[in-house]
């Protein structure tokens, strides 16, 4: 069969308001390829969100929760085998295997697309094909991106409304000609004629999810779940904007960016990068201890940052969604009131346990369990059945408007200006509460060396160290000694560089045991930080870079943390350091074909001074 023979059954015109023919021409050919019975655009209307989460209540895909004590929220429950991300079906696919580099899977462009084309052709038999036109950042930013999303999944459709700009003005800003970053998605599994559909439609045996770094294009085949679906976040905001930036001169980054205000009315913005299980959601909306009184902390973003330089000489930033998709165990109002909080309504739930009144429960959300749910497979459960009830990759999608620490320039157009980027890992030992960087360049090297121990939830290992660069490892879309060079040289184009600093919550005493309180206490870090970017604060010299003493740090309201207490979180040891350099070395030399010179000399530097 052809595979470019148009559609003679299926109207594909497209409303009067699209405009752009480029656009108009590739939803003609996905859909000869990709054969819906029905082509739909959406508008973004929340008519039209309320209608399919309407339609996926009566197909099994979505259950309404209780309307008093969950307004217009929905529980959606996935098939078992489609619960998370697959990095093992993560290609980039770029014209040159080095271009990709050795941290991501490669597949050649031109038998990639021949697979893609067989596994398309009629893969969306049966079903409709949603255009999804939406923007990463404020409609018409400069810092912002536009992409349409071709889907066959509605579920991905409101998810995509919550998580992006999705809105029919998107056309407006795009025009006949602008840039459009084209995605295609499909749950890979086609109706035929006369077969039901099942709530959570996936295809077990083939999953791909595609990117074209050098064509700007996505292909996501056969999962409906988060990152492999939603391709704005992690596929375009991470993956392929990381290439754009690195050839227009910015940076998308696996970031939150949060907002401190100091007493006398001084206003920081922070960005930080950690890698998954550091609580990156709950230092993004951190609740201050009282006795620090006046220093308030709001949130622009999460999850990804993308970080512009601006006219002023400074990196501003903006966070490219709309919502947050945001893991759901742990989450509670002791570990985030704000996110508890931004959680009363408009939320779709995924894979988290349904109480017998009509409303979510999961690990960590209270402190006892309900005496029974349906767990998120649907099945009947009691705190006895000894397993868990929520899956651990749940997921909640919300709104990001509704979290109370919403900071007010979040929709900034010309993002924020940074001042401090925080890069952290979950280390038990070796890396110190917080440690501000010599220069950019050793701020990038810190960055690059990042590291975090495994935990039991994750991988069934507890303590080894993963080296997760920048937390992209799996976000970025080219070689990751490139994606070093970038930062090094952008760095040194702008004139008010931000302070770089590397923070560790999670370090142990003797017995295992945090000895950190971390959570809101991390605003006493956060004080010191800000207060550095100002000259204010006082630090000493050591081998790694300036840290705090003991009496740098306000300890209002936590006086019973003791200077031993704080010998433990901040001590840098000589044989620890010369383990971890032993480990920059084996990252550096899986690199080395594109690592920076400077690093490796940093790394020497690095060495002669812990022996020191
Ligand atoms: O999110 C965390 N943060 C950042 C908060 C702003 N978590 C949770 C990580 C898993 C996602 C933390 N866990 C933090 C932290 O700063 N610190 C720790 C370790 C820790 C755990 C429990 C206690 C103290 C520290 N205390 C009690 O349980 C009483
Ligand atoms: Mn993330």
């Amino acid at each position: 069969m052809n595979k470019s023979t148009l559609p003679s059954s299926i109207d594909i015109a497209a409303p009067g308001y699209v405009q752009h023919h480029g656009v108009k021409e590739w939803v003609a050919r996905i859909a000869a390829l990709t054969k819906p019975d029905r082509i739909y655009w959406c508008d973004g209307s929340q008519e039209e969100y309320d209608r399919l989460c309407d339609e996926m209540v009566r197909a099994g895909t979505f259950r309404r929760l209780n309307q008093e004590l969950r307004p217009n929220s929905y529980l959606a429950w996935s098939d078992p085998t489609d619960v998370a991300r697959m990095e093992d079906r993560t290609f980039i696919c770029t014209e040159h295997q080095e271009d990709a580099g050795p941290t991501n899977n490669w597949q050649s462009p031109v038998e990639m697309r021949e697979a893609l084309n067989s596994r398309f052709d009629g893969c969306m038999r049966g079903r409709t094909m949603y255009v999804v036109p939406f923007s990463m950042g404020p409609l018409g930013s400069h810092i912002a991106q536009i992409g349409v999303e071709l889907t066959d999944s509605p579920y991905v459709v409101v998810n995509m409304r919550i998580m992006t700009r999705m809105t029919r003005k998107v056309w407006d800003v795009l025009g006949k000609t602008g840039e459009v970053v084209p995605c295609v998605h499909s749950v890979g599994a086609p109706l035929e004629a006369g077969k039901s559909d099942v709530p959570w439609p996936c295809n077990k045996e083939h999953k791909y999810i595609v990117h074209f770094p050098e064509t700007r294009e996505i292909w996501s085949y056969g999962s409906g779940y988060g990152g492999n679906a939603l391709l704005g976040k992690k596929c375009l905001a991470l993956r392929i904007a990381s290439a754009m930036g690195r050839d227009q001169g910015w940076f998308a980054e696996h970031m939150l960016i949060l907002g401190v205000t100091s007493p006398d009315g001084h206003k920081s913005y922070v960005s930080a990068a950690f890698p998954s299980a550091c609580g990156k959601t709950n230092f993004a909306m951190l609740v201050p201890p009282p006795a620090l009184k006046g220093w308030k902390v709001t949130t622009i973003g999460e999850d990804i940052a993308w970080i512009k330089p601006g006219k002023d000489g400074r990196l501003h930033a903006i966070n490219p969604e709309a919502g947050f998709f945001g893991v759901a165990p742990g989450t509670s109002a002791k570990t985030n009131p704000n996110c508890m909080a931004s959680l009363h309504s408009n939320v779709i739930f995924t894979n988290v346990a349904l109480t017998p009144d009509g409303d979510v429960w999961w690990e960590g959300m209270t402190g006892a369990p309900p005496p029974e749910l349906l767990d998120w497979q649907g099945q009947p459960w009691t705190p006895e059945s000894g397993r868990k009830a929520a899956h651990a990759n749940s997921r909640f999608t919300v709104p990001a408007s509704q979290c109370p620490a919403i900071d007010p320039e979040w929709e900034n157009p010309d993002g924020v200006p940074i001042s401090a980027v925080l890069f952290g890992g979950r280390r038990s030992n070796t890396v110190p509460l917080v440690a501000e960087a010599f220069s950019w360049t050793d701020g990038v090297y810190m960055a690059a060396t990042m590291g975090s121990e495994t935990t039991a939830a994750a991988t069934g290992k507890v303590g080894i160290v993963r080296r997760d660069p920048f937390a992209m490892i799996p976000f970025c879309g080219y070689h990751m000694g490139d994606y070093f060079g970038h930062w090094v040289k952008l760095g040194k184009t702008v004139a008010h560089r931000p302070h770089i600093f590397c923070v560790n919550w999670f370090r142990t005493d003797a017995s295992g045991k945090f000895v950190w309180p971390g959570f809101g206490d991390n605003m006493r870090v956060l004080k010191w930080v800000v207060e550095r970017c100002q000259g204010k604060a006082h630090a000493v010299e050591t081998a790694i870079g300036w840290i705090p003493e003991y009496h740098d740090l306000e300890w209002a309201g936590l006086e019973e943390f003791t200077s031993e207490q704080y010998k433990v979180v901040s001590s840098i040891r000589a044989d620890d350091w010369l383990l971890e350099l032993d480990a920059h070395d084996d990252l550096f030399e899986s690199l080395k074909a594109r690592l920076p010179r400077e690093l490796m000399l940093r790394k020497e530097l690095l060495r002669l001074s812990i022996s020191d």
